[in-house]
């Protein structure tokens, strides 16, 4: 994307703030850049607002809240992980109905479902062909079920994405342990479910690693692995120990304050992205590391950086206790105001919401979660349902495009909304537009209250959404002051909006 054009679009998209530019994704920009030795930090911190997501990770956040559903031998055991010597006659059960689930997790507004194929139990919810100890030797349907087969299935009849986890510990398998037959083993397992079952759209690896028998250690062929989901389902993206979604660092649903897409030093050298033989640089050069720190890609953490790279964050957490269902947690559900809470802290805070809901013994997703999870969800689309400034008159004090390219790198913007009437709001929504990169550092919201202007919100990062609360506040003039950005900002929508009273 050249300069000239990356400015024009930023002043179309202030002359119209609710104005999606553009649709596609440039074919010269990457989602990662190398930085050469001794570049000044101004010029990496442009490279980093230039870096833009792929096309699968673009598709991935445009689902911005998705569904995980923990489901298999643990399920009859009441275990969260089982020790793979369990008896597959355990799964039974009585009532499977996956459209069921998907009916649900469409109704609260999900646009994926990620079921746990394989745990670390090792029992397969498909009848492999690499394994005794999966479905075919259940009682459930007289071993002819197959539970990946239904949810995919009831996944593509209601136009939900389907995604697929599949645990690399294996507690069950004899030849974990043995390096390279397991990693055999697995990527035949991958072969079936990437094959069998239609379109993937995410496959979510967890790095989990533990001892196999007599103490053996189990080294994962990660590129290998890597290398079947992209020949076989290109589109889907590679999570957690994988190169196209980061985990957000928690498991509490809470993701940051400030959360930059584009992180540094995920890379392993720069010969390996230059390598011209390589289907996908960055499958190649990525070094798993601890992704738990509360800043990840500021200034700070970029100025040293030998590579950046698109690396959005992803939310995973559970709607109950446990990542399995169990009867004994029936009332601990997370109730509707909880889970918008962490709606407003994940999909408000850059980062997709994978919220966890596990199918009970009888294979249906419990009363107690359908209760919350359109608790949620009602409050949600009354919030969200009129954005206060859509017909507000939008003016900007950046008229002249040169302004755009300052020396440091750092710019600013202020945008002004004239309302036809006074109206009252407490929350905001503000979206960048990704396809250009991520670029909004500091940013704040003001009323006008007929004397002066006065803040009433403020935020760091933006991102693909940022979702802000603050108490009500009824003004017919507001303005957004972007305070620093990497390089010339885009807004893809702007919102403001009222939450019902009665919360309900
Ligand atoms: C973890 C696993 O050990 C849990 O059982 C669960 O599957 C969670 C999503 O990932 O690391």
């Amino acid at each position: 994307m050249s300069k000239h054009l990356a400015v024009r679009l930023l002043l179309l998209a202030l002359a119209n703030p609710f104005l999606f530019v553009p649709n596609a994704l440039s074919q010269e920009s990457k989602n990662y850049a190398l930085i050469k030795p001794g570049e000044p930090l101004e010029q990496i911190v442009r490279q980093a607002a230039n870096v833009v997501p792929s096309p699968r990770q673009l598709a991935w956040q445009e689902r911005e809240f998705i569904a995980f559903a923990h489901f298999g031998m643990n399920t009859f055991t009441d275990r969260e992980w089982g020790e793979g010597k369990e008896n597959p006659s355990s799964f039974n059960p009585t009532g499977f109905d996956a459209r069921q689930w998907v009916k649900v997790i469409k109704a609260a507004g999900m646009k994926m479902l990620i079921l746990t194929a394989k745990h670390h139990d090792g029992f397969c919810l498909w009848p492999s062909k690499y394994t005794e100890h999966s479905v075919k030797n259940s009682p459930w349907r007289n071993g002819k079920g197959d539970v990946v087969k239904e949810v995919a299935q009831a996944c593509r009849e209601s136009g939900t994405q389907f995604g697929v986890y599949l645990s690399p510990w294996d507690r069950h398998e004899r030849t974990y342990g043995d390096s390279p037959a397991y990693n055999e083993h697995f990527r035949n397992q991958l072969r079936e479910l990437l094959t069998n079952y239609g379109v993937v759209s995410e496959v979510w690896f967890d790095g989990a690693c533990g001892e196999g028998p007599n103490g053996k250690k189990q080294v994962y062929d990660w590129q290998s692995y890597y290398r079947v989901i992209r020949e076989l389902q290109p589109q889907a993206v590679i999570a957690i120990m994988g190169p196209d979604v980061r985990w957000v660092g928690t498991e509490s649903g809470y993701g940051r304050e400030t959360e930059w897409s584009v992180v540094p030093n995920l890379l392993l050298n720069p010969d390996a992205i230059a390598a011209p033989s390589q289907q996908n640089p960055i499958d190649a050069a990525l070094v798993p590391r601890d992704l738990t720190d509360e800043d990840l890609g500021s200034r700070e953490k970029i100025r040293n950086a030998t590579a950046l790279v698109w690396y959005p964050a992803e939310t995973d957490v559970s709607i109950r206790p446990g990542w399995f269902y169990h009867q004994s947690q029936d009332a601990q559900v997370k109730s509707p105001e909880k889970l918008v809470d962490i709606y407003y802290s994940s999909v408000g805070k850059n980062s997709v919401l994978l919220l966890n809901i596990p199918p009970d013994k009888r294979g249906r997703i419990n009363e107690a979660d359908i209760k919350s999870l359109m608790g949620m969800r009602r409050i949600l689309d009354r919030t969200f349902k009129t954005n206060l400034v859509e017909d507000a008159r939008v003016t900007s004090d950046r008229s002249n495009a040169t302004y755009w390219t300052t020396e440091d790198g750092v710019e600013s913007a202020v945008l002004e909304l004239d309302l036809p009437k006074e109206r009252t709001f407490d929350r905001a929504m503000l979206q960048e537009n990704i396809r250009l990169g991520q670029r909004v550092e500091a940013f704040r919201l003001e009323a006008w209250d007929g004397k002066v202007w006065k803040e009433f919100t403020k935020g760091t990062t933006i991102g693909y959404k940022r979702l802000l609360r603050f108490p009500a506040v009824t003004a017919n003039k507001v303005r957004l002051v972007i305070d620093a950005s990497r390089t010339s900002p885009t807004l893809a929508s702007f919102g403001l909006f009222k939450s019902p009273s009665d919360f309900r």
